[in-house]
């Protein structure tokens, strides 16, 4: 990715400094006008050396939408197995393991609930579910799994399983999709995590997420999920093998789903973490191209209403300053975070909601704790019980 961005640098003095000035003018009138932007004004931005203009730029579109509220959430992440079939070059051997590998685990349910009771300074608004395309869980762990959590945490919003798993399910139950959703819908699910998005591109895909499903496969999943009224989130896996181009276009296929459905929360661009990954020779991203990227992502994305800088991937202290380049949210406390944890991220396993309040109020934003679909969340003095109901109605999703 260093080379990558040196060859953009070397592009910007190519095309000189007045004519890149100009052009960054005009996008910049575009962005004021409320204009969308193109994929070549992404790829634009990316090039233009101004990175606190481009942070600016991405500001006022953050304040335009958002205020000065920055979102967090206190959340669980609960990986019920980590042994996958898929050969994925991004966490095979970090954290994912082959059937039958020394390491490989799969909760029993009795577990799950008893990981999910652990006490906590705050109580829990969501459960952040996801986990490896083990082969020996039935369909039915899955079900019995969401109903097992609701009985015990009837408030907890169930945020369980990208669309990757969704289709491994399709395949080990031979049945569509929409008869999946259904059943997962009746038992609990009240939204989808963003995962396994990765990178859309066909040239890189293979190279990074080997045997996944396909960029079209994913967003097919996700608008047959809308289509069920059930939201979603969305990542974008930046940092590895793809170029530029590739990671604007990523966004705006995103762009192009959500102007169809409407059905993303957000979008949380995943910097990648090479350590113990079978690509650990790449250099991690640099906390510019961090921040240029939540910043595009911003300012491509104008049918998202949040980006999220995912404090594991990118360091709490560069999240707190990607507040002021384009992003309104920092995720959640998460707790126990593995999968990006065992590719090497230094980070601490989980914040507190004190921590996530301080780095924001430091970054000059009001923080407002929200559930899962952004509603705001209310609690007693000593934070332990959440007043307001959670996991509330959808708002504003097309089907
Ligand atoms: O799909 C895997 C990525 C994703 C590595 O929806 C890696 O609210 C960096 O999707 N370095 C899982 N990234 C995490 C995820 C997520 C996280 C937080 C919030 C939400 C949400 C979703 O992590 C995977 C993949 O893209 N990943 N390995 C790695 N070595």
């Amino acid at each position: 990715m260093i080379s990558d961005m040196s060859q953009l640098m070397y592009n910007s003095f190519c095309m000189g400094e007045a004519e890149l000035d100009s052009v960054i003018h005009r996008i910049k009138q575009k962005v004021e006008r409320g204009e969308r932007l193109s994929f070549q004004d992404g790829i634009t931005l990316y090039r233009s050396g101004d990175l606190i203009g481009l942070g600016r730029l991405a500001d006022l579109v953050r304040v335009r939408l958002n205020g000065d509220l920055a979102f967090y959430n206190v959340n669980r992440h609960i990986n019920y197995t980590n042994v996958c079939v898929i050969d994925c070059q991004l966490c095979q051997g970090a954290y994912a393991r082959k059937p039958g590998e020394d390491g490989g685990y799969a909760m029993t349910l009795d577990q799950v609930f008893a990981f999910a009771e652990q006490k906590t300074n705050d109580s829990v608004t969501e459960f952040h579910i996801v986990g490896g395309l083990n082969p020996a869980l039935p369909f039915q762990y899955y079900l019995d799994l969401l109903v097992g959590l609701k009985l015990r945490f009837p408030t907890v919003h169930l945020k369980a399983f990208t669309m990757v798993e969704l289709d491994f399910f399709s395949k080990i139950t031979r049945q569509p999709l929409e008869w999946v959703i259904d059943k997962l819908k009746d038992a609990g699910m009240g939204s989808c995590p963003g995962g396994g998005a990765e990178i859309f591109a066909k040239r890189v895909r293979p190279l990074i997420a080997g045997h996944k499903i396909s960029g079209e496969r994913w967003l097919e999943c996700a608008r047959v999920l809308h289509g069920k009224g059930i939201r979603s989130n969305a990542t974008m896996l930046y940092g590895h093998l793809e170029t530029i181009e590739e990671r604007v276009d990523h966004l705006i296929q995103l762009r192009e789903l959500q102007d169809d459905t409407g059905g993303f929360n957000c979008l949380i661009p995943l910097a990648f973490h090479p350590e113990n990954t079978v690509l650990g020779n790449l250099q991690a991203t640099t906390g510019t191209d961090d921040l240029r990227t939540i910043a595009v992502s911003r300012l491509i994305l104008d049918n998202f209403q949040h980006i999220k800088a995912y404090w594991v991937t990118i360091t709490p202290a560069l999240a707190q300053v990607a507040l002021r380049f384009g992003a309104d949210d920092l995720d959640g406390t998460i707790i126990e975070e593995r999968i990006i944890h065992g590719a090497g991220s230094p980070t601490s396993p989980g914040l507190t909601r004190n921590q996530i309040e301080q780095l924001i109020r430091d970054a000059g934003c009001t923080p407002v704790e929200r559930d899962t679909l952004y509603n705001p969340v209310a609690r007693s003095s000593d934070n332990l019980e959440v007043q307001s109901p959670t996991s509330a109605g959808m708002t504003g999703l097309a089907s």
